[in-house]
C-alpha cells in the first residue's frame, strides 16, 4: 500500500495497466535481459484529489545523462513556448532585474527565448544531456533536480523569482510537497508560478490512456492544483486551456491573497465538479474504454498481418509505451517506428522492441498502414508526410477512437 505524495492519506489503486518498463527507456539488444518494469496503476486520494501512479520507478531511472526526449525536434514546441515566453516578458519580466527561472528546462526550448531577450534567468534541469544543449548555445542552466533545498540555494544566490515556470515537468516530479514548499520560497511576493501539464479532463473526455507513463506520476486539474498548493499558501489564480499535447492545462499560482482569483478558475472547479473529474466511479466507463480500445486496435493489427500488409508507427513517443506495451504491439506487427531523434533511432522501443528508424527510413520504405503515436502532432505530420498519403499509404489512430484514415 502506497500513500498519497501530497497528503500521505493510503490510497487504493482502480485502474492497472500491467507491467510497464521505462516510457523513454529505448535500449540496445545487449540490454533487453536487464530491462526494468514494474506495475502501472492509477489512484485518485480521496482527501486532495490528486490523480497520481501508485508506483513508480525511482526518478533517477527516468532522468538522467541519456533522457531520450529533446523537446525543440518537435517544432510546433517552438511556437508554442515562444508565444508563452514573449508573454511572460511583456507582462511579468518588464523590469531591469526581472528574473525567471524554469523547471524542467530540457534543452532550451522555452529558455532560448528569455536568454535571447537579454532577461536573467535559471534552467534547473536533471538531465544532464538535454541540458547540455542549452548550456552550449550560452543559456544559463543547473543540472539538477528541483526541490526546497534548491529553490532556497537559488535565493540564497541570485535572489527571488519574478516568474518560475514549468512546461510538462512538474507532473513528473513525485515529491509534490517539496516542489510547492520550493515554489513558495523562491517566489517573489507577487510573483507568479506558472506551469503546464496534460490535463486529467481531456484524458477523460478523449480517453487519451497513453498519457499515463512512469514520467506522469501526478496528473493535474484544477481541482487538485487549487487543493494542494493551498495547503502550501500558494492560489491557483488563473488557467487556460491549451491544444497542445492532447489538451493541456496551464495554471497560474500566486501567493494566498497577491492576485485575484480568475473567472476560469471558478468555472474550471465547478466543471470539475459537476463532471465528478476526482471520483474514482467517473472513471469506470474510462476503464471500459481502455479494454475496447486494445480489443480493436489489436484487431486491426492482426487482420492487416494476416493480409500480408506493412505497418509502422510514426513517434517513438513516451506515450507509445503504454499503448504497445498494455495492447502487446510486438515486431511482427509493427515493423518499425519512425523518430527524428537521433537518441532514440537505431534503438529499440521498450518492453516490445519495436525498432526505432530516422524518417529517411519510412520514406524508403513506405508501410501500408502506419499507426500514429504522436497523434497530438496530427495535422503537422499529415503535412509533412503528405506524399505519403497521396501514395496510398494510410494512418491508424487509436486517439479518440480506434480509426483507419
Ligand atoms: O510530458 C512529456 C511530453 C510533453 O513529452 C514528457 N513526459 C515526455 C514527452 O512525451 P512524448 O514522447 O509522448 O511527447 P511528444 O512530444 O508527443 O513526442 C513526439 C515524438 O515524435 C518525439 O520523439 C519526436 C517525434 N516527432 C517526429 O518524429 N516527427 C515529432 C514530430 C512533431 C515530427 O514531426
Ligand atoms: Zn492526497
Amino acid at each position: 500500500m502506497s500513500d498519497c505524495r501530497v497528503c500521505g492519506t493510503p490510497l487504493t489503486p482502480f485502474m492497472s495497466f500491467g507491467q510497464m518498463p521505462i516510457a523513454n527507456g529505448f535500449l540496445l539488444e545487449d540490454q533487453f535481459a536487464d530491462e526494468y518494469f514494474y506495475e502501472m496503476q492509477v489512484c485518485i486520494c480521496g482527501e486532495c484529489g490528486m490523480f497520481q501512479l501508485y508506483e513508480t520507478p525511482d526518478s533517477t531511472k527516468l532522468f538522467h545523462g541519456e533522457y531520450a526526449y529533446y523537446a525543440s525536434n518537435s517544432k510546433p514546441m517552438l511556437a508554442h513556448f515562444k508565444k508563452l515566453a514573449d508573454r511572460l516578458i511583456a507582462e511579468e519580466l518588464a523590469d531591469d532585474d526581472a528574473f525567471i527561472v524554469e523547471i524542467g528546462s530540457n534543452d532550451g526550448v522555452m529558455l532560448r527565448n528569455f536568454h535571447e531577450a537579454g532577461i536573467k534567468h535559471l534552467g534547473i534541469e536533471p538531465s544532464g544531456n538535454v541540458a547540455q544543449v542549452a548550456i552550449d548555445q550560452g543559456m544559463t542552466v543547473q543540472v539538477s533536480y528541483f526541490s526546497e533545498d534548491v529553490a532556497k540555494d537559488v535565493v540564497a544566490r541570485e535572489g527571488q523569482a519574478d516568474v518560475i515556470a514549468g512546461a510538462n515537468v512538474i507532473a513528473h516530479i513525485p515529491v509534490f510537497n517539496s516542489v510547492a514548499a520550493g515554489v513558495k520560497a523562491l517566489l517573489k511576493p507577487d510573483g507568479i508560478f506558472v506551469f503546464e501539464n496534460a490535463y486529467l479532463g481531456d484524458i477523460l473526455e478523449l480517453g487519451s490512456y497513453d498519457q499515463f507513463y512512469d514520467e506522469h506520476v501526478l496528473t493535474f486539474c484544477a481541482t487538485s492544483v487549487n487543493t494542494c498548493y493551498g495547503r502550501h499558501g500558494l492560489e491557483l489564480v488563473d488557467l487556460e486551456h491549451l491544444d497542445i499535447h492532447g489538451g493541456s492545462m496551464r495554471y497560474t499560482v500566486a501567493h494566498k491573497g497577491a492576485r485575484p482569483v480568475s473567472e476560469a478558475v471558478k468555472k474550471q472547479l465547478a466543471w470539475e465538479a459537476e463532471k465528478g473529474l476526482t471520483n474514482p466511479k467517473t472513471w469506470d466507463a474510462f476503464r471500459t474504454h481502455l479494454e475496447d480500445n486494445k480489443v480493436e486496435l489489436m484487431s486491426i493489427l492482426t487482420r492487416l498481418k494476416d493480409e500480408g500488409k506493412r505497418v509502422a508507427g510514426y513517434g517513438a513517443t513516451a506515450k507509445s509505451t503504454t499503448v504497445m506495451n498494455y495492447c502487446g504491439i510486438t515486431p511482427d506487427l509493427v515493423e518499425f517506428i519512425q523518430d527524428i531523434t537521433p537518441a532514440k533511432q537505431h534503438k529499440f522501443t521498450p518492453g516490445v522492441h519495436v525498432p526505432v528508424k530516422p524518417r529517411d527510413y519510412f520514406v524508403e520504405n513506405y508501410p501500408d498502414y502506419t499507426i500514429h503515436f504522436a497523434w497530438n502532432f496530427a495535422d503537422s505530420i499529415e503535412k509533412i508526410e503528405e506524399d505519403y498519403t497521396k501514395q496510398g499509404g494510410k494512418w491508424i489512430y487509436f486517439v479518440p477512437k480506434v480509426r483507419i484514415k
